[in-house]
């Protein structure tokens, strides 16, 4: 196959080339001419937080991201703190309230810390609009155009699930470092001599938490309203009622560089983690963020160092025959996975070693995944049971059973 990619300016700006990205994410070619709803990649995710000027500490010092442009009172900005942070082609954008009366204190009294906005890059962002108006979605912002002395950015948003919007960009026109209103603003963090620059380039997957009995409602409107297809991987009510207590479904844009796995809710032994998250956070929203790294060993290494938590994976998982057998061999001694507690899974296309994160706020509610993909378009169905029960032992430790 093939392969003729146009990266988008992130990646660009992140040295990625095509093949590279094709591994990290697991791209495909597709038709964008006869998509809907076309979808370049991913933008930006926006956070809202307690505290913008920590966190944004927080995602230098342990995440090794880049501070690349900065908002607040000191560029007119009296509202909030926002700072942007970069890694690879990965974007963040931390907000935080300064004025009492910002909306962002309101939101944060309801969600705890958490994303508001899963922003995308679209070529037309009209275009987008318009089909999504006319399949029913709640349009939040009309398209509108800023501009400043590095051009033009074209943006509107819709409302997704929850209080969670997708912003749509169309930053063609546009050279500066986030958006006009942003000024760039460099790290005066220093990271440690030997420190390795970069955790993680891309992102993979973000998955959204919805309530019981909607995922598919949610499915079908990533299906209507943005031309998302269904990828294979579900888990149904065979996995759900034995030990998940979840179902899932993932939708992604036709070249594959946005995934959304979608949760529910399931009927189940025990309190499902997604009725923890829904109460928690007070309804649907974004639960984890999946980091595409090609080196998962020195991310987890790198990321212990800085005291961020791992969920941890029992020695019986390395030591299950079936297992070995069915992963055979992946780019590293098993024993080094095993020290690390890193997941390995294996499907017909090839395999991927993945990591998950304790939740990162004060609520149960948000966490991140690490994940390096060798061939495998999955999300690693067969670490599901494992997976799961050691999320069912975290939150049995909260008291939330
Ligand atoms: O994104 C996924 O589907 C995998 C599996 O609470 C998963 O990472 C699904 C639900 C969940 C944690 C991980
Ligand atoms: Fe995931």
């Amino acid at each position: 196959m093939t392969l003729e990619f146009t990266l988008t300016d992130s990646e660009k700006l992140a040295q990625l080339n095509p093949e590279e990205l094709r591994q990290l994410v697991g791209l495909v070619e597709y038709d964008a001419e006869r998509d809907p709803f076309p979808v370049s990649g991913w933008d930006a995710v926006v956070w809202v937080v307690g505290n913008a000027t920590q966190a944004a500490h927080y995602y230098q010092s342990a995440f090794g991201m880049e501070l690349i442009a900065y908002s607040g009172p000191t560029t007119g900005n009296r509202d909030h703190h926002a700072y942007v942070l970069r890694s690879g082609a990965v974007r963040f954008v931390v907000k935080g309230a300064v004025d009492p009366d910002s909306a962002l204190v309101e939101h944060h009294r309801r969600h705890g810390d958490g994303v508001v906005d899963i922003a995308l890059q679209v070529p037309d962002v009209d275009k987008c609009i318009a089909h999504a108006r006319a399949q029913g979605a709640t349009v939040l912002e009309e398209p509108y155009e800023i501009s400043d002395e590095y051009g033009t950015v074209r943006l509107a948003a819709i409302a997704t699930y929850g209080e969670t919007r997708h912003t749509l960009v169309d930053r063609s026109r546009y050279t500066g470092p986030y958006l006009p209103g942003y000024v760039e603003k460099s790290s005066t963090y220093r990271k440690r001599d030997g420190a390795p620059k970069r955790i993680f380039q891309a992102l993979d997957h973000v998955v959204g938490n919805v309530e019981l009995g909607h995922m598919d409602e949610w499915v079908g409107f990533y299906n209507r309203v943005m031309g998302f297809t269904n990828m294979a991987e579900f888990i149904g009510d065979d996995i759900a009622t034995d030990y998940s207590a979840l179902m899932s479904k993932v939708v992604c844009n036709g070249n594959h560089r946005v995934k959304f796995p979608l949760n529910e809710p399931a009927v189940a032994k025990k309190r499902s983690q997604i009725d923890e998250y829904l109460d928690f956070y007070r309804g649907p929203g974004a639960q984890h963020l999946a980091l595409a790294t090609n080196d998962i060993l020195t991310a987890v290494d790198r990321l212990r160092e800085e005291g961020v938590e791992f969920l941890a994976t029992p020695d019986a998982y390395y030591e299950d025959p079936e297992l070995r057998a069915r992963i055979g061999n992946v780019r590293v001694p098993i024993e080094e996975l095993q020290k690390r507690g890193i997941l390995v899974d294996r499907d017909e296309d090839g395999y991927l070693l993945q990591i998950f994160t304790k939740p990162i706020t004060d609520r149960p509610t948000v966490f991140f995944e690490l994940i390096e993909r060798h061939g495998s378009l999955g999300f690693g169905k067969g670490n599901f049971k494992a997976l799961f029960e050691a999320i069912e032992r975290e939150q049995a430790a909260r008291g939330n059973f």
